[in-house]
Parts: C-alpha cells; sequence; structure tokens
C-alpha cells in the first residue's frame, strides 16, 4: 500500500476548506500573546513519535481478541504500516522493536525498507515475560529477578542479544520491562528478588554500547497482582543510579495506581536528570492501553507542561524517547494510532503556549488563580491549526485520518493481506 506524496498534495489542497482562515485566526491571537507562532510550528513537525511494533494489529484481553483484517503477518508489513502513518502525518518516523516478536530475518533488508519509509529504530524492548519454544529456563517465577541462578543468566543472555540486534539495526537504547513479582504474599523474599534484579541490570548495563541508553520501565501490578519487582518510579529511578549515568527511568503513562500525580513524576525526574522517555497510552481503571489523550487529556497537557519545562531548564536531561505504547482491542489499529500522535502533539503544542515567565511571577505573587488561569489559557486553546500546518509544512496531510479513509488505505490492505492475518504481539 504506497501513498505518494502528490496525491497528498492533490487531496490537501481539496481539503483544507477553513484551515487557512482557522490558522491565521489562531495566529493572530497567538502573536498578542506574544508568542512566536512559526517557532511552534517547527516544534510540532520536529516532533516525532515512535510506532511500537507489537501494536500494529488488533490487540486482545484473556477475554478475547477481534481481528482487524489486512493486519501486518511480517515485519516488513509492519513498517511498511508504520510508513503509511509517516507518509500521512509526518510524526511516525521511528519505530520500536520487541524481541522475539520482531526478530528482523534480513538485517539490510530491513533498514533499507525502514529508511525508505523515512522510519529509524528507536528503543529495543526485551521480553523475559513469555517463555518462548524450547526454552531450557522459565521466567515463570521471574527473569532478572528469579531466585533460580539459570533463569537469571538466561534473561541476561536474552537481553544481550537484543542489544546485538539493535546495534545491527542502529538503535541506540534498551527497554527493560520485568513482570517480575509475587501473587501471593510470602511467595517472594521481597529483598533478594530486589537485589537479584539489581545485579543483573548492572550486568546487562556493563554490556551496554558506549553510546547506547539503558530506560527502567516500572509497573505497580500486571500481571502479578500481589507485587512487582519494579513497582514504582522510586524504584526504577534507584536501580538506574545503581547501573550509572547512561540508565534512566522510562514512564508509561498507564502505570500508576489510579489519581498518581504523573506530572510531578516527571518533574522530578527530569530535575535529577533521569527521564529517559515515555509510552504514552491512556487509561481509566488499569494498564488499559488505550488511545493517547481519550480519557484524561488535561492531565497529558499537564504532563507536557512539565516536560516543556523541563526541555527549558534541565539540561542535566537528555533528549527524551517519545513512543506510544497502546492495543487496539475495537478499532483499527492505524487509526487508533493516528489519533493517539494527534493527542501527544496537541498536548504539546498547549504546553508550549503556557506563558511560563507570567506564571512565575503569579506563583511568586501566589495568586492561585491566575496560575489556573494561565495553565487553563493555554489548555482551552484550539491548537489544531498548528498541527495541520506542521504537518503541510512536512508535506503530511493536513487531516490525516480522513486521508487515510479517503483514500481506502485498510480496504487495500485487507485485499493485500485477507481478513484473517495476525500480527505478533499483544
Ligand atoms: C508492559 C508494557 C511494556 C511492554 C509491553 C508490551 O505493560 O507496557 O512496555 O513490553 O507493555
Ligand atoms: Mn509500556
Amino acid at each position: 500500500m504506497k501513498i505518494d506524496k502528490d496525491r497528498i498534495e492533490e487531496y490537501n489542497k481539496k481539503n483544507s476548506k477553513g484551515h487557512i482562515e482557522n490558522l491565521a485566526f489562531l495566529s493572530n491571537t497567538l502573536t498578542n500573546r506574544g508568542l512566536d507562532v512559526d517557532d511552534i510550528i517547527n516544534k510540532v513537525a520536529d516532533f516525532q513519535v515512535a510506532i511500537p511494533s507489537w501494536a500494529l494489529g488488533a490487540g486482545g484481553t484473556r477475554f478475547g481478541r477481534f481481528s482487524y483484517g489486512g493486519e501486518p503477518a511480517t515485519l516488513e508489513q509492519k513498517l511498511n504500516d508504520i510508513g503509511v502513518l509517516n507518509i500521512l502525518t509526518k510524526s511516525a518516523g521511528a519505530v520500536s522493536l520487541h524481541i522475539p516478536w520482531d526478530i528482523p530475518k534480513d538485517v539490510k533488508a530491513i533498514k533499507e525498507l525502514a529508511k525508505s519509509h523515512g522510519v529509524s529504530f528507536d528503543a529495543m524492548n526485551s521480553n523475559t515475560f513469555q517463555d518462548q519454544p524450547n526454552m531450557k529456563e522459565t521466567y515463570k517465577f521471574g527473569s532478572l529477578s528469579s531466585i533460580n541462578k539459570a533463569s537469571r543468566e538466561y534473561a541476561i543472555q536474552h537481553n544481550l542479544e537484543v542489544i546485538k540486534i539493535g546495534k545491527e539495526l542502529g538503535s541506540k537504547s534498551l527497554t527493560v520491562w520485568l513482570a517480575d513479582g509475587a501473587n501471593f504474599p510470602g511467595q517472594n523474599n521481597f529483598q533478594s528478588v530486589l537485589k537479584n534484579t539489581e545485579n543483573s541490570l548492572n550486568t546487562i548495563y556493563n554490556e551496554l554500547p558506549d553510546n547506547w541508553r539503558l530506560f527502567i520501565e516500572y509497573k505497580p501490578f500486571e500481571p502479578n497482582f500481589y507485587s512487582t519487582v519494579i513497582q514504582d518510579w522510586g524504584t526504577s529511578l534507584m536501580l538506574a543510579n545503581s547501573c550509572g549515568e547512561r540508565a534512566y527511568t522510562l514512564v508509561d503513562l498507564g502505570h500508576h495506581l489510579p489519581n498518581t500525580n504523573i506530572e510531578q513524576i516527571v518533574a522530578t525526574l527530569m530535575l535529577k536528570g533521569k527521564l529517559g522517555g515515555f509510552h504514552f497510552n491512556d487509561s481509566k481503571y488499569g494498564d488499559d492501553d488505550i488511545t493517547v489523550g481519550s480519557i484524561k487529556p488535561y492531565a497529558l497537557f499537564l504532563i507536557f507542561n512539565e516536560l516543556v519545562y523541563g526541555m527549558e531548564n534541565n539540561p542535566q536531561n537528555p533528549d527524551l524517547a517519545w513512543m506510544i505504547d497502546a492495543s487496539h482491542n475495537i478499532k483499527d489499529p492505524l487509526e487508533d494510532l493516528m489519533q493517539s500522535i494527534e493527542a501527544i502533539l496537541i498536548a504539546y503544542s498547549q504546553a508550549l503556549l503556557v506563558d511560563q515567565k507570567a506564571l512565575k511571577i503569579a506563583q511568586q505573587e501566589k495568586d492561585v488563580v491566575k496560575c489556573q488561569e494561565i495553565m487553563q489559557d493555554a489548555y482551552r486553546t484550539d491548537v489544531r491549526p498548528i498541527l495541520k500546518a506542521a504537518r503541510k509544512k512536512s508535506g503530511g496531510a493536513i487531516n490525516p485520518l480522513q486521508a487515510y479513509r479517503d483514500f481506502g488505505v485498510r480496504n487495500s490492505l485487507i485485499e493485500e493481506r485477507g481478513s484473517k492475518t495476525m500480527a505478533t504481539g499483544l
């Protein structure tokens, strides 16, 4: 399924009704607020989100999975689908692979194909939460934390194998998420499983190529429902510090207990220069992995407000890895991902509108009402004309989702691949 640039240009001409007027109105409003609209449009155009290789098919739960038709059955087809996202949005310029779900058979061919779609390889993800066929050891009772030395060794070797594959592809980071934990009190000795995890992570870190980073992802529960070894940001930060300066904490938005103040965690990690990146999604209850901004868009805005502040004031924190981590149980995976990209760019744009100087003064004057007004002024601004302008500037579709539908992409994929194909992943 190839969409060429000219077709998009043609499509934009016919489908940009009102865009010019809306952009002019917004530009005028923002200029009156002393903001540089072109600078904001450029920042939005430069913002690239990595697409998870495990979320290009229909996801499911233990209660079932409904195939979506035209799903990518190979890594090549997955890269072609990310190519469709990237040519329409111009914001999906990277992929995050999960091993062994997406082991490249022909590394050279995969690199060329990704390059042809303008897609680079972001963080690699190891998988020590599922036993693989004819595996000698088991991860049933843990992997890097396991009291069984052979299981720990096996999990460490797997992570080193993932780094090796990533090096060949040009990736520069490894994300480690551990399902390790316990389902019942007394099942684990908390201290020994944490010590094992720390030692295992240090072993992996010491094998990390010099220009690589290690992201340690935390999660409070699931698949273990009594305790998880790396349960929260504090544990992840402690482990990252014990590894070294190129180890960081990765924040998956769905990995927090209800009502956790995630934006405060983000501010804390950026101040300490230990925030590595994100897995963007949204949730109402648990790790629901649903469309970004579909449940708590204001919380996402508040998180981006801390990110924008941190990117301006925390040079000690490296550039962040922006990744989506979602599962599509009922929506077309590509439409769902385009909606997530849109929500991320909207929250980022709104955060760029926050008058940080006025906010600082209002905070110093303890004018609480003014502080909130400054925040909500930005949040209540319809920034969508900025996203459209950024996409138009980058040669993308002004309305990617509408273009995707009008081009009949899903039908073409079903014709090409059939309605029963199944993508590896969650
Ligand atoms: C765990 C997680 C992790 C991935 C997996 C696919 O919930 O967020 O990032 O390895 O999803
Ligand atoms: Mn995740």
